[in-house]
């Protein structure tokens, strides 16, 4: 897998969300995912505004938003049409199936109503998939399995992660089109020739080895072309300046430090995959 282009896994791809995903990375010669953890509205569409030319996915936390409302991802979604991204909601399912449905198509978010991808943690078996599937599936969504996590001490690694892949690979529904992971998971055991599945990594900055929190970060180098995942989420390392006392105060210039980095990791990231295939 590491070895073919996103625009010929794109034309493979059963799943619809991750081939509309592949087809955007290609289109926007953009590996780039940015994970914009800000608690309000309108901070998170401006990071979305002034990133989006440079990123195919938009990663969401959608319940720190403090003044969340139905408004929010419609501006969202106009800004994904405007800017050509797609829309990743992190919310990390982990409950039965039934709760995790309700979860995912419910309450004040409707996540399935606006995320084309979004992710869960395989801890309650593989109900959690079904019960998403249920929901996901006639909108076209994908679901990533969370197999690996970047911060120091987790859990997911070995059986676990293994169980994720086997998971993944027997999935009927097409539902399930990929993995958060920190290294090409699916390929651990030999060739993928099953199933191509996507790999979203976080954890990326270029600047910093982490936070006081456990958050571990690798360069877009070591992510794409060593590790041969598919996809950097990046965080920190793109809306950081938002959150010094400095950027607070000079808003403008803070975003103009947003948008640099955001056209520096997609360069770094793109450099990367193109030296992974041996072009560079
Ligand atoms: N995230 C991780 N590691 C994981 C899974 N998810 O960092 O294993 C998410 C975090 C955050 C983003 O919830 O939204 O990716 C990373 O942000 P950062 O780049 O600011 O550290």
């Amino acid at each position: 897998i590491t070895l073919q282009t996103y625009a010929s896994r794109a034309a493979k791809q059963p799943n619809a969300a991750a081939k509309a995903l592949l087809e955007c990375i290609e289109r926007k010669q953009s590996n780039l995912c940015v994970s914009v953890d800000v608690t309000n509205k309108q901070d998170l569409l401006d990071v979305c505004d002034a990133v989006g030319p440079d990123v195919c996915l938009v990663k969401t936390h959608i319940d720190i938003v403090e003044d969340f409302d139905i408004d929010l991802v419609q501006q969202l979604t106009a800004l994904s049409q405007k800017h050509d991204f797609l829309i990743f909601e992190d919310r990390k399912f982990a409950d039965i199936g039934n709760t995790a449905s309700l979860q995912y198509s419910s309450g004040v978010h409707k996540i399935a109503s606006w995320s084309h991808i979004t992710n869960a943690h395989l801890v309650p078996g593989p109900g959690v998939i079904s019960g998403l599937a249920k929901v996901g599936q006639p909108l076209g969504r994908g679901l990533l399995l969370l197999a690996e996590m970047s911060s120091a001490g987790a859990l997911t690694k070995g059986s676990y992660t293994q169980a994720c892949v086997d998971e993944a690979k027997k999935d009927t529904t097409g539902f399930v089109c990929g993995f958060i992971a920190m290294s090409r998971v699916d390929e651990r055991e030999g060739p993928n020739t099953e199933r191509d599945l996507l790999i979203l990594t976080p954890g990326v900055g270029l600047d910093v080895k982490g936070d006081a929190m456990g958050q571990q970060y690798r360069t877009p180098d070591q992510v794409i072309r060593e590790s041969g995942c598919d996809v950097i989420i990046v965080g920190r390392g793109i809306y950081g300046a938002l959150m010094t006392e400095e950027g607070k105060a000079d808003k403008k210039a803070a975003f103009d430090k947003v948008r640099q980095q955001g056209s520096r990791y997609k360069k770094a990231g793109w450099e990367a995959y193109l030296a992974r295939l041996g072009q560079k």
